[in-house]
């Protein structure tokens, strides 16, 4: 509308500069017109009144004189009429216009001087007047006095007025004519076009148009539309022969490659459209406020590493909070971009949230409430109702960006963790035929854990709105079970592992998460040389080199973990000077108070443990607090001798399995906390108590002293697991019990 007005608007400016000269010239016109009548008539008046003047003068009769100036004052429109003597003094004059005797009339001595008649407009006590003067001569053509007509000219401008109105009014009707007919024209010859277009294209996208239905436009247009059938046409084509072609290479029982599992989506999935939804996005566009420069980073997230390969194996749409500072300066109108970067293999929307609903969802309700809720780590989770509201609030906020883009035929949602717990309900309320699975990243506490939570009923009603949710390992399931059994009225299929609640079945599985493997990294084979290179930096020259790599959080047992270092050292002093903890740690919520006295506390440790232990340039820890890309990680996880995960409490673990996958000569040692899910895969792997320092410690030793061939022989099995229960696998179980479920 802005656009046609602005279209417009010049036409509107030139037909109402052109119609107001016009009605300029008019309305002098019609001026000119109405005072040389006036001027006409009061002269008719004037010359008709002469001889009678002559008379009344001649006989100095100045009683008809007065009857022949009042006989006036009734005509229409005259305004009185004075009788002058020679020298132009008043000898008669209108009883109404009395008044007119104290104007001084210069133009009278003019008439005497003269005699020729005078006509003039005359302003007299705010009206004006059309005076005519004319001289009056007796038979001798001797000046004998003069007659005054004053005219009246109220009349006139009310008239000159009123048509000026008129001509307004006319400008006002054609104006709005134009405007209207310009509106009406551009709407049929352009924007409804266009409209339909953008709707027929519209539908494509969501699957709703086929062949029968082709665009009927016309003209420039129609070339256009024509064009964009043709590239549909050969999308749905080219869609129909990959569904068959996928269908045909799965019979092969190979390893779970990005090849095989995007087979397996053609096949099972075919053009029904494929959307995951996380809070973290998979890319974020950082700007450094110093230097205004732009850096596009992948976020310390087991999810992000876990979700990116799958959706790069079989592109679809993955909708994530916008939280990176330049995120909006990457989007297009609808919010979206292609990404990787340079190889656009999955769209990513971006859901912005404001500061008070990152603080009260994230922050708050997930990671203050939820997080802990679910990790038996002994931090007290916090619920704050306004969090819960702000909670549900951006649950909705998802929701409605998710709709947006569903297309008709049946989609498949893959929802990613505790941040949206209410998100399957409200979708299925809208699309009940939608198909929805949720992965819940972290462990699932017991009932009495559980119901802490003052919300509990909503979230499990929520969840129940899957058809599939999905643990990394069966004791989450079983957990969940027991909590769905518990809490709310439902009926719990133990043969089927499912929940009924108001006649809608959810099924509950343990699909282990992973990593892909690495088989495909191009940078692997410099990463020996990388990690020489490291040993250089750290001088770690000749030492047993142990890692740790986490986001800071208190789960991770990071505290622990370099209490245990403490303890090794202390216990076993021979290995001073010999060995040496790299712990690569990336701050993460660091808004909440509970993670900045961690960093705080971790910072303290490092600093006194190193400060007890160091010896010339030997120092027993490098602390290197940032966020690493998976390149930056790869060669230290090569350098390696051991790593260590202490996790007090984790869902799985990924760093678990990227160290085993990086140790491509099976050398190396994993020591894995018992309460991670890893540990129940990796059972090569040197399993600890994080909690007692005394086993931990005397772990290390035992990875340091361990027979090589004893450690190669448990690291080949646990690559071998981690080969064959990689990422492509995990999402592979996931769609195809997703696409087999008989849900109602
Ligand atoms: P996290 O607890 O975030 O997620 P975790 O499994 O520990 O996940 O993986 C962390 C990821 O971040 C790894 O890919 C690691 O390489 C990377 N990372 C760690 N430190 C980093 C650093 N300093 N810089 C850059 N990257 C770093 C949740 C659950 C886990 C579960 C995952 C996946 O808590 O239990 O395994 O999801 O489901």
């Amino acid at each position: 509308m802005k656009r046609i007005l602005l279209f417009i608007l010049p036409i509107l400016i030139i037909v109402a500069a052109a119609f107001t000269v016009f009605g300029i010239i008019q309305v002098r016109f019609e001026e000119e017109k109405l005072i040389e009548d006036v001027q006409r008539k009061a002269r008719s008046i004037a010359e008709g009144m002469e001889l009678s003047v002559r008379h009344v003068l001649e006989d100095n009769d100045l009683k008809n004189a007065n009857y022949l100036v009042e006989k006036f004052q009734t005509r229409e429109r005259l305004q009185g009429c004075v009788i002058y003597n020679r020298t132009g003094e008043v000898f008669a004059i209108t009883r109404r216009f009395r008044d007119w005797k104290e104007k001084q009339k210069l133009y009278l001595i003019d008439v005497i001087q003269t005699k020729e008649p005078h006509g003039e407009l005359e302003q007299f006590k705010g009206y004006t007047v059309y005076s005519y003067v004319l001289p009056v001569f007796n038979e001798d053509k001797t000046l004998i006095g003069l007659v005054e007509i004053l005219h009246d000219t109220s009349y006139v401008f009310p008239r000159l007025a009123a048509m000026w109105r008129r001509l307004s009014v006319t400008l006002a009707v054609l104006l709005v004519l134009i405007l209207g007919i310009s509106i009406f024209l551009q709407n049929q010859i352009f924007v409804l076009p266009v409209q339909r277009l953008t709707e027929w294209f519209k539908h494509f996208q969501k699957g709703e148009t086929d062949a029968d239905q082709p665009i009927k436009e016309k003209g420039e247009l129609g070339k256009l539309a024509s064009e964009v059938e043709q590239v549909a046409l050969s999308l749905r084509v080219a869609r129909k022969t990959i569904s068959d072609q996928a269908s045909q290479r799965l019979q092969k029982d190979e390893l779970w490659t990005e090849a095989k599992l995007r087979d397996l989506i053609h096949a099972k999935l075919g053009d029904n459209a494929f959307f995951v939804i996380s809070n973290r996005e998979p890319y974020m566009h950082i700007m450094d406020e110093a230097t205004g420069a732009v850096s596009l980073i992948r976020p310390a997230s087991g999810v992000v590493t876990a979700i990116h390969p799958i959706l790069c194996a079989c592109g679809g749409t993955w909708i994530a909070h916008g939280s990176g500072n330049a995120d909006k300066k990457f989007v297009n109108s609808k919010d979206k971009l292609g990404v990787p970067p340079k190889d656009n293999r999955y769209i990513l929307k971006r859901v912005w949230l404001s500061k008070q609903e990152e603080d009260g969802y994230y922050y708050g309700f997930s990671n203050e409430g939820l997080w802990p809720l679910c990790h038996n780590t002994h931090t007290r989770p916090l619920f704050r109702e306004e969090d819960w509201l702000t909670y549900r609030k951006v649950n909705r906020k998802f929701c409605d960006s998710l709709l947006e883009e569903l297309p008709v035929q049946r989609p498949f949602i893959f929802i990613q963790d505790y941040h949206f717990t209410l998100l399957a309900k409200m979708i299925k309320e809208k699309r009940p035929d939608a198909k929805i699975a949720l992965f819940w990243h972290i462990p699932w506490p017991t009932p009495e854990a559980f119901q802490i939570c003052p919300y509990h009923k909503d979230i499990l009603e929520g969840m129940l709105g899957c058809d599939l949710i999905g643990f990394h390992v069966q004791n989450h399931c079983n957990n969940f079970l027991d909590t769905a059994n518990r809490l709310l009225e439902s009926r719990v299929d133990t043969e089927k592992f499912s929940v009924v609640r108001s006649g809608k079945e959810s099924f509950v599985r343990a699909f282990p998460i992973s990593i892909n493997g690495h088989t495909d990294r191009a940078a692997a084979g410099s990463d020996t040389q990388q990690a020489e290179k490291l040993r250089q930096e750290f001088n770690l020259k000749g030492q047993i080199v142990g890692l740790g790599v986490d986001r800071i959080d208190y789960t991770k047992g990071i505290v622990e973990r370099i209490l245990a270092i403490d303890r090794f050292l202390e216990k076993y002093p021979q290995y001073r000077k010999r060995f040496v903890f790299v712990q690569l740690a990336a701050p993460s919520r660091t808004h909440i108070k509970r993670y900045h006295d961690l960093i705080a506390e971790i910072d303290e440790l490092a600093e006194r443990t190193n400060w007890k232990y160091m010896d010339g340039d030997w120092k027993p820890l490098v602390y290197l607090e940032r966020y690493f890309s998976a390149d930056e990680i790869a060669p230290f996880y090569s350098l390696a001798d051991i790593c260590i995960v202490s996790s007090l409490h984790d869902g799985m673990n990924l760093v678990a399995k990227e160290y085993v996958a990086e140790k491509r000569d099976a050398g190396g040692c994993l020591i894995l906390s018992q309460f991670t899910g890893a540990s129940k895969e990796l059972t090569d792997a040197l399993l600890i108590n994080p909690y007692s320092i005394e086993e931990f410690a005397d772990s290390i030793r035992r990875a340091i002293e361990m027979p090589s061939e004893e450690k190669m022989k448990r690291m080949q099995n646990m690559r071998k697991t981690v080969a064959e229960n990689n990422v492509y696998r995990w999402a592979a179980n996931i769609i195809t019990e997703l696409t087999a479920l008989k849900t109602a």
